[in-house]
């Protein structure tokens, strides 16, 4: 089977659920996404702790002066994530300071969001995607529940593109691809499952057949 493109979101506030979880299923996601409140739960070295089972992607949606930026992404870079989603709206200084800090680690600026109340961000996403081209950024996060959102950041870029909004917030993995997600982001569905094995291999299979229609 051709890899994952299951991104696994986990908003736990328990560590130790967070790390067995990440255990079992680390080799059969293309990434862990570790937000805030797994980082307030406990410290930054969890992505250090992750990463030896799965690439990490750092959803800090940085969004700060240049300076506070860099000292963010510098400290995701260094403990060994594979990605960093950092806002956009901040402007140009703000996301270039985020690219140059990241090195290696691959920056995702967030152009549109998923939930209901995010007309500011996505009636814009033209403007951010013009500043995180010239940003330098390596892909974007895009909803993959609001498909006509998803549809034309596509038909604009041909950069690696990550969605939220599956599962808890109706939409679907199979959707998204078609629309033209590379990256499906999924966390309740999974996380809150009996079996989040078995969960993200269903969403894997879905995420194939619908890569085969495409
Ligand atoms: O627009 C966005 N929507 C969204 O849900 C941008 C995000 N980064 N996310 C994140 O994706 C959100 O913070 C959470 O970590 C994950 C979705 O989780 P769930 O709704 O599948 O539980």
């Amino acid at each position: 089977m051709s890899e994952s493109r299951l991104v696994v979101a986990l908003d736990l506030t328990d560590k130790d659920r967070a790390l067995e979880i990440a255990r079992s299923i680390g080799r059969q996601v293309f990434a862990i996404k570790i937000n805030w409140p797994l980082v307030l739960a406990g410290s930054g070295s969890i992505i250090g702790e992750i990463a030896r089972v799965s690439r990490v992607v750092c959803d800090f949606k940085i969004a700060d002066i240049p300076n506070t930026n860099s000292i963010i992404a510098k400290f995701a870079r260094d403990q060994g994530a594979w990605g960093i989603i950092s806002h956009s709206f901040t402007g140009l200084e703000s996301l270039r300071s985020v690219v140059e800090a990241s090195g290696d680690t691959k920056v995702f600026s967030v152009v549109a969001m998923s939930h209901p109340g995010s007309d500011l961000i996505n009636d814009n996403y033209r403007k951010l995607m013009d500043i995180s081209e010239r940003a330098g950024v390596y892909g974007y996060i895009a909803p993959g529940n609001k498909l006509s959102d998803l549809s034309e950041i596509r038909k604009r870029t041909k950069k690696t593109i990550m969605s939220p909004g599956i599962g808890s917030q109706g939409g679907r993995a199979s959707d998204a691809i078609k629309a033209g997600a590379d990256l499906v982001i999924v966390g309740r569905s999974i996380y809150e499952s009996a079996d989040p094995v078995t969960a993200a291999e269903a969403i894997n299979e879905e995420i194939a057949k619908a890569v085969e229609q495409n």
